[in-house]
């Protein structure tokens, strides 16, 4: 028998419950049909709590990653240590992964408050109101986080908008959301929190029935759900979990042991621009030099492992081999501390060029790789030259560069 059963069997009477007032105005005809032992404060407290931690990880881990795609920050983003933003990334997503079923878990246990008769009285209205109306916006903001996130992990873009910027604005409104609720509930939370877990002094009124499960075991379910969720998806990011990790996007498959983000002819790039009348260019105002494979081929080759961290949250390692950045802009006499501009073959799309900020560039080990695992590039890769520097958000590392400019 489910919950949902247990509430019907031993809803009131209509005629009863329709009598406005009853229970001392605690509850109203629909909120009492809500009988079910287990939605109580008690629940919503402890499932609250995680949902609070995950999206406060969450919060954190997307302010980093924000941060970290900034072209020209004021305080440079680290280049180490590398595994830095791989494993940042990695959280953020497992955060918003495990907060799916805490979400849906918590929303049960309090849905009955949605039907609450609201008080008489216009300032207690007012009130009300707005309470209500902040928790709207959190419950509103908190499912597109979910939401938009998860189709952003899957590579789906049902929408027009720019996913970053606008999962970055509305997670403020989330984070603002929460701290408000979070203040506003803290006695419950207090009280629940500090009594057992089958206490019932924080009980609606009507909220009597034992329902088809303990407390305990529906706390332990969701854990159970939020840690599964997890397990099944954090082998994107974590090696010793790729065979559990059935519902992983991508698993560690692709050429050259790397998965691939977007391939050559996605990008519409053709293995006629990537041939013999391929160019490398560096600029810095009215110096320039070009370069083919064969030149950058034949400079000093520095082999490094760096991971693909990509935003979506998977993450891969590979050993590259190619030419320092620094080197080739010594080939202009660019001077340390100046950014550069990177160009794709690809000329369409946000991922057609980034800018590496002067201290990723000065970098020994950012590189213009032409070589991953002992083999060159593979064109989905970026053959013939892509860039791979450590600590950067996937979405940085350009494939196909073609131009390279100096900002200053
Ligand atoms: N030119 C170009 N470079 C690009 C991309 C792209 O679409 N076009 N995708 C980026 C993203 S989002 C990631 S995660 C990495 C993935 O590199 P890989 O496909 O070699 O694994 O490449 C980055 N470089
Ligand atoms: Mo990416």
């Amino acid at each position: 028998m489910s919950a949902h059963d247990t509430d019907r069997e031993s809803a009131r009477p209509t005629e009863q419950s329709a009598e406005p007032g009853t229970a001392g105005g605690a509850g109203t005809p629909l909120e009492d049909r809500f009988t079910s032992r287990l939605r109580s404060a008690a629940v919503a407290a402890r499932v609250g709590m995680w949902l609070g931690i995950c999206f406060g990880i969450a919060f954190l881990t997307g302010l980093i990653s924000h941060y970290a795609q900034l072209p020209d920050p004021s305080v440079p983003f680290p280049t180490g240590p590398v595994w830095g933003y791989r494993v940042s990334q990695a959280v953020h997503v497992a955060a918003g992964t495990a907060a799916v079923p805490l979400l849906l878990v918590k929303l049960w246990s309090v849905y009955p408050k949605l039907f609450e008769r609201p008080p008489r009285i216009p300032r207690a209205l007012v009130m009300t109101a707005l309470l209500r109306g902040s928790i709207g916006v959190l419950v509103a903001a908190a499912i597109f986080q979910l939401a938009s996130g998860l189709a952003n992990v899957t590579q789906w873009y049902p929408w027009d908008f720019s996913f970053r910027r606008t999962h970055y604005a509305v997670a403020w409104v989330a984070i603002g959301a929460l701290l408000l609720h979070v203040a506003v509930k803290l006695p419950v939370i207090r009280g629940a929190l500090g009594s057992p877990v089958d206490d019932t002094g924080l009980d609606r009124p009507n909220a009597t029935a034992p329902g088809p499960v303990s407390r305990r075991t529906l706390l332990r379910g969701t854990w159970g759900a939020a840690a599964g969720a997890v397990l099944l998806t954090a082998g994107a990011s974590v090696p010793l979990l790729r065979k559990v990790s059935i519902f992983a996007v991508r698993t560690g498959e692709g050429p050259q042991g790397v998965p691939i983000n977007r391939t050559a002819s996605a990008a519409g790039v053709t293995a006629e621009a990537v041939g013999d009348g391929y160019r490398l260019e560096v600029v810095r105002g009215e110096r320039s030099i070009t370069l083919t494979r064969a030149e950058l081929a034949a400079l000093e080759q520095r082999t490094r492992t760096l991971p693909i961290a990509c935003v979506e949250g998977w993450s891969a390692s590979g050993t590259w081999t190619g030419v320092p950045v620094r080197t080739l802009l010594d080939l202009v006499q660019a001077p340390r501390g100046a950014g550069v501009r990177v160009e794709s073959l690809q000329t369409r799309g946000a991922s057609s060029s980034s800018v590496l900020p002067g201290n990723f560039a000065d970098h020994p080990d950012t590189l213009l790789a032409l070589g991953l695992n002992g083999e060159p590039l593979d064109i989905d890769h970026g053959f013939p030259a892509r860039i791979i520097a450590p600590n950067r958000p996937g979405v940085l590392q350009t494939k196909w560069v073609t131009r390279m400019e100096v900002l200053a």
